[in-house]
């Protein structure tokens, strides 16, 4: 037997049936040379740190604390094309949705990891998704031979071995088993043969032969897959959403919840100086006692890190060059410094990265020029870590979310900051979030993409449902939080963006002065939108900055064919769909509010004209 005495021990303090369950049938199908089983141990945690070091799939970088991880250089994003669910019957998902059979899917799956981990070690953790004993969490195991994904896990999620045993022997959680597959020089072989299949009856996730997070760390988009189906047949939300405490006022902490499609400006609005981060990437968000509230299902940033530099992103930049435990992927790295994409400092002409040795001109086998770092090379690190950490990131209660920002990159239709009408209509503008696309997932760039809630590549029930989960959600409420568009990718007509990176942050702190009462409001077609005179003096207080009436009449202009032209594609959509009444009642108004505009005012209106 493949368990020592010690490891079983382990297995068996958790009383839980279904974990030996799991453990055996992993151990049977992937053929291990060894069994660990990681506890909350300050040891366990210990281990899994240098056994990564050991087999080579992170290195130590000069600084302290500092390691490497690459991933292939075909594993370097989101795999959509191989993620699929397993079905058992027709579902009318309302969305492009990638399925196989489930006995199809299975047999596939556990042909490809029959003996997959033979002559490795298998490695077994228990993780809590969000804060420990709390009524939003969700109680997770993890089955993988990479102790990347293992150590990946300890940074990002709460330990959950004594929460499994405070669990009682329930079958209630989420299963993940995960193997990197053969490796070679530490990256995976056998990427053709890269799979990641969820089971949305068993509540559990295969991938094997791939490394990329987005792939191989289960408790990442693979358990939010499932969270988001558990959610929706119950009361609750599971989103693609930060977290942040704004404080708007000395004293005053207003907490917001936020959705944008990857690489959009996300993990950076909840950074924004002066304010602090709940958690950047996943939100559990519950109705308790009529308020909005919400959880990090993580505790860490698994976080792009092209363009972090000193003056964008200065407290990320900060934590990233002083000792402390951070794994960076898929940068460059020369005597042991990393290098990334934007990060206001000259890379030096060879190092190594996700291509192996790389010097300036190496091309690959297309003949295209790699570049030093990669587009979505990304930083791992726990939220402790940085400065602006909130002091109730922990809090099993959660945070009361009074605003949820929406946002998309969107260079000729949204005006940089919207209110909402009502929840009706939030959710209307949440749905209807269009982006170009970027590199964190496969495929081609700068499309315009349909991305409802940033939600549609994890949304695990049908499109109509997901909507109307959370029309009812807000309106059992006793106070819903207000809703806001933003978009901070608006180009001008010479193809140059129209704000500066830090803007988000007065249009969020506008947001948090209309939540708290402190300013009026223009209302347009597309909602509310702010006074000059109140950007002007946020942006002389926050960024010195003299905002002109000029720019602010470009930036906030109403561009009613434009966004016409967007309600005709969002038409397109979701006449197809069975969708809530009350979505389509909000979308026919919002086209007749902008038909009526566009007959008074033209084409592209000037806010003022509304006023
Ligand atoms: C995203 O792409 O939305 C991410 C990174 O947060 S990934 O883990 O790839 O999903
Ligand atoms: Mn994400």
């Amino acid at each position: 037997m493949r368990l020592s005495e010690d490891n079983r021990r382990k297995i068996e303090e958790l009383k839980n049936p279904k974990v030996m369950e799991c453990l055996n049938e992993a151990i049977e199908l992937c053929k291990p040379a060894k069994v660990t089983v990681i506890t909350d141990s300050e040891e366990d945690i210990a281990y899994i740190r240098e056994l990564s070091l050991k087999n080579g799939e992170e290195a130590k970088l000069a600084m302290e604390g500092h390691t490497i991880h690459f991933d292939g250089i075909y594993d370097l994003a989101r795999d959509k094309k191989n993620t699929k669910y397993l079905v058992t019957e027709k579902v009318n998902w309302g969305m492009e949705v990638n399925s196989i059979p489930r006995d199809e899917g299975i047999a596939e799956i556990r042909e490809i990891m029959d003996g997959i981990m033979e002559g490795k070690e298998m490695l077994v953790s228990f993780f809590s998704l969000g804060p420990t004993n709390s009524p939003f969490s969700i109680c997770a195991m993890q089955i993988t031979d990479s102790a990347y994904v293992t150590h990946s896990e300890q940074i990002l999620y709460r330990p959950g071995y004594e929460e499994f045993k405070r669990m009682n022997g329930s079958p209630d959680f989420f299963f993940f088993l995960h193997s990197a597959g053969k490796l070679e020089n530490g990256k995976t072989v056998n990427v053709d043969k890269r799979r990641i299949y969820i089971d949305l009856i068993e509540n559990r996730v295969y991938s094997a032969n791939n490394q990329y997070a987005g792939n191989s760390v289960g408790l990442k988009k693979l358990a939010f897959r499932l969270a988001i189906q558990k959610a929706n047949n119950s009361d609750w939300l599971a989103e693609h959403m930060f977290l942040m405490g704004v404080h708007g006022k000395p004293g005053r902490v207003t907490y917001f919840a936020g959705a944008f499609p990857s690489a959009c400006g996300k993990t950076s609005t909840a950074m924004l100086p002066g304010q602090t981060i709940v958690g950047d990437d996943i939100a559990y968000l519950r109705n308790i006692g009529g308020e909005m509230r919400g959880v990090n299902v993580e505790k860490g940033i698994f976080g792009i890190i092209q363009d972090v530099n000193p003056e964008d992103d200065p407290l990320i930049y900060e934590a990233l060059t002083t000792p402390r435990e951070v794994i960076f992927s898929n940068v460059l790295i020369n005597n042991g410094v990393p290098y990334w994409l934007g990060m206001g400092k000259e890379a030096p002409d060879e190092g190594e990265n996700f291509s192996g040795h790389w010097y300036k001109g190496k091309k690959d086998k297309d003949g295209k020029e790699i570049d030093y770092a990669h587009k979505n090379a990304r930083y791992t690190i726990a939220l402790h870590e940085l400065k602006n950490a909130d002091e109730k990131i922990d809090d099993p209660n959660g945070v009361k979310v009074q605003a949820i920002v929406y946002g998309g990159r969107d260079s000729d239709t949204t005006v940089p900051i919207a209110e909402s009408l009502n929840w009706a209509h939030g959710v209307f503008v949440g749905a209807t979030v269009e982006s170009e696309t970027t590199a964190a997932t496969i495929g081609a760039e700068g499309v315009r993409r349909h991305d409802p809630m940033a939600n549609l590549d994890f949304v695990t029930v049908p499109l109509g449902k997901y909507v109307e989960n959370h029309l009812k959600f807000g309106a059992k409420l006793s106070k819903a939080p207000t809703v806001y568009a933003t978009n901070y990718f608006l180009k001008d007509e010479n193809g140059k963006y129209m704000n500066g990176k830090l803007d988000k942050k007065i249009w969020i702190l506008w947001a948090d002065g209309r939540v708290n009462g402190d300013y009026d409001a223009i209302e347009t077609p597309i909602g509310r939108i702010p006074l000059y005179e109140d950007l002007k003096e946020l942006f002389k207080k926050y960024l010195d900055y003299d905002y002109t009436m000029e720019e602010y009449t470009k930036q906030f202009a109403i561009r009613a064919k434009k966004y016409l032209e967007k309600m005709k594609r969002m038409k397109e959509v979701f006449s197809k769909i069975e969708m809530p009444e009350e979505f389509m009642n909000e979308m026919n108004a919002q086209v007749q509010r902008l038909e009526k505009a566009l007959k008074e005012h033209g084409e592209v209106i000037s806010p003022l004209k509304f006023k």
